[in-house]
């Protein structure tokens, strides 16, 4: 194919390449001045990619005259000779916040490149203001460009990211172009095989962040978990002129108002003293009005003050033993079909698990919106997050590495002062192989060395103890490393029937908590039957009968978290009648009917807040 009969139009743009390195993540973005770009987005399927690479496969945002049939450039005819074939406008449109798959059936499956388009007009309340497009999400690789200049290149579908535009954005007609592409990859994070709905697209929302031309963009403040009269952390400074400055923070509420100032990078430290300080926890979830001022900018944020720390087998929150009674929850919206990604969606979640007698959730198995973790701090509802680091991912792979490690540093950079969050979860049913070792002990220290004020732990998996079956064990050199040993068993479902509960004991050797990660069994809403009958109500209450009591029998155990609150979408679930799609093994239906388990957790969970 000749190049010359393609090439009827050569926009010379410019493309700075030096710009595309990760920016900052700016911090609460929720409390911040914010336009948000939600709403309908023309879209178009591009399964071939053709938008983005010439016949040649060379990427068009990679030479210095794109042809006009890169995408990205958002092309329009300018006069009847021109050959153009796309158009954006011409698009039906999607919903932006919400993945593509449940809005368009042709998409249901869709694994691939679909791109979006928003126009907008901005202005920028002050001339020397600065301006940020943020996204909460995408998933997986994501490509943004701005009135043709590209902002970056963003890897991972369940955490933000942020690029400046204050010298691409303008006053009018503003095109915002993202290329998604949720194509699985053997080397990311997670890989291939995972056993949920492979979401793809602008599955959260979009945002234009608004700032001084000085700002605190980042900061860090929590309780000290050795001295709880100690609010410890740092704050930091974006823009020309950010040293030594003075930054004010202020509890009013604590009677607390101090100066710090900047070092040469804009950032201070930050230590506040205080006895009167009222501990948030589950029962009281206490949250107090902070302030940071610096140059005229101006950031509020509600944060709760807590130390969360283990004692040889206890987990103490504010030096209290607490027991963890919890669920495992999925992304999904419990109201819409897909995605869950608003406050309603949150709050239904979060208001189910609390019926069933909650005080804890693990989010399973990637980062989930910052709905979730917000309400969880008003609702007093403690939290494990988790990396997607999932099943076999390529452990020698340096990019993958660099992938998990940048994913898990962008939700911490996110929810670290969130009292809720006390678990840093680094992985789910690894292998225990060298490679994963090394993989997960770097990824262990990275968290701490982001955030000691946190627990790490990872949902391991449980073995023969000696070669006795009926005897199980932890033996996983990552149990040495985590602050909480979980572990997943399925005992009674994929080994044995439940019954089997009866027959094995536990032989947990680490002085650490343990926490029971995942257990749990299928069964189809409405489907009654015998308790020894797959799929039914009465198998599925059993199961959990016989495992809370052999539970029981685990002497470090200080908390659980059943797999799952609701039925989930995963694509490995195909028996028909029964699943068709779903995970089967939730304690409510996908159209919310609490299956005979829920109530059977409900009674443990009301008889074990009643001793302790
Ligand atoms: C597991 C996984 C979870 C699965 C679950 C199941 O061990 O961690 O992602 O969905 O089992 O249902 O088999």
């Amino acid at each position: 194919m000749a190049k010359s009969k393609y090439i009827l139009i050569v926009f010379s743009i410019f493309i700075s390449f030096s710009n595309l390195a990760q920016e900052n993540l700016i911090t609460n973005v929720y409390n911040r001045a914010t336009t948000s770009l939600d709403g309908d987005w023309h879209y178009i399927i591009d399964p071939y990619e053709n938008g983005y690479y010439n016949y040649r496969y060379e990427p068009f945002d990679q030479q210095e005259s794109p042809w006009a049939s890169a995408f990205f450039l958002n092309s329009k005819p300018r006069n009847p000779s021109d050959l153009i074939e796309y158009d954006f406008d011409q698009m039906p449109t999607l919903k932006v916040p919400g993945d593509w798959n449940s809005q368009d059936p042709q998409l249901l499956y869709y694994e691939g490149t679909v791109w979006y388009k928003k126009s907008f007009d901005y202005t920028l309340s002050k001339e020397s203001n600065r301006a940020f497009i943020y996204f909460e999400a995408s998933n997986y690789k994501t490509e943004v460009y701005l009135n043709g200049k590209k902002l970056g290149t963003h890897i991972g579908g369940f955490t933000p990211f942020n690029y400046e535009v204050t010298d691409v954005i303008r006053e009018k007609e503003n095109h915002l172009i993202v290329k998604v592409d949720n194509k699985r990859l053997k080397d990311g994070v997670p890989t291939l095989n995972t056993d949920w709905w492979n979401y793809g697209g602008l599955t959260r929302g979009v945002k234009v962040i608004e700032t001084s031309k000085v700002f605190v963009d980042d900061y860090f403040i929590q309780l000290s978990p050795t001295d709880d009269n100690h609010i410890k952390g740092y704050v930091s400074l974006s823009g020309e002129d950010i040293v030594e400055k003075d930054i004010t923070i202020q509890i009013p509420e604590l009677g607390i108002s101090q100066n710090v100032k900047t070092d040469k990078s804009g950032y201070a430290v930050i230590n506040l003293l205080s006895d009167k300080i009222k501990y948030w926890s589950t029962k009281n979830p206490f949250l107090y009005k902070v302030i940071l001022e610096a140059d005229g900018d101006r950031v509020e944020d509600q944060i709760g003050f807590r130390t969360i720390r283990t004692q040889g087998s206890e987990i103490l929150l504010n030096g209290e033993p607490i027991f963890l009674r919890g669920i495992s929850i999925h992304e999904e919206s419990p109201i819409r079909d897909g995605r869950g990604h608003s406050t309603e969606d949150a709050e239904t979640l979060l208001s189910w698990a609390q019926d069933l007698g909650c005080n804890y959730v693990r989010l399973a198995h990637y980062p989930h919106n910052e709905h979730t973790v917000r309400l969880a701090d008003q609702k007093g509802i403690l939290i494990w997050e988790e990396n997607p680091v999932y099943w076999t991912i390529s452990w020698d792979n340096a990019e993958t590495y660099h992938t998990a490690e940048n994913q898990l540093t962008e939700l911490i950079a996110r929810d670290k002062n969130r009292a809720s969050v006390i678990i840093w979860s680094m992985a789910n049913e690894t292998p225990n192989v060298p490679a994963r070792n090394i993989f997960l002990q770097k990824l262990a220290s990275h968290a701490k060395s982001l955030d000691d004020t946190r627990l790490i732990s990872a949902a391991l998996e449980q073995k023969d103890y000696n070669n006795d079956p009926h005897t199980r064990t932890i033996q996983d050199p990552f149990a040495e490393v985590v602050d909480v040993l979980s572990f997943n068993q399925y005992i009674g479902w994929y080994d044995g029937l439940p019954d089997k509960c009866q027959t094995i004991s536990w032989k947990i050797e680490q002085d650490k908590p343990v926490l029971i990660s995942e257990f749990g069994a299928g069964a189809k809403a409405g489907l009654h039957g015998d308790k020894k009958e797959r799929w039914t109500e009465e198998y599925q209450e059993d199961l959990y009968i016989q495992t809370l009591r052999m539970l029981d029998g685990i002497e470090n155990i200080q908390g659980l978290s059943p797999w799952i609150l609701v039925d989930f979408r995963s694509p490995r679930r195909v028996l028909p009648k029964i699943q068709d799609g779903w995970n089967r093994k939730g304690l409510i239906s996908d159209d919310g009917k609490r299956k005979k388990a829920f109530f059977a957790l409900q009674d443990y969970y009301r008889k074990k807040a009643n001793n302790k």
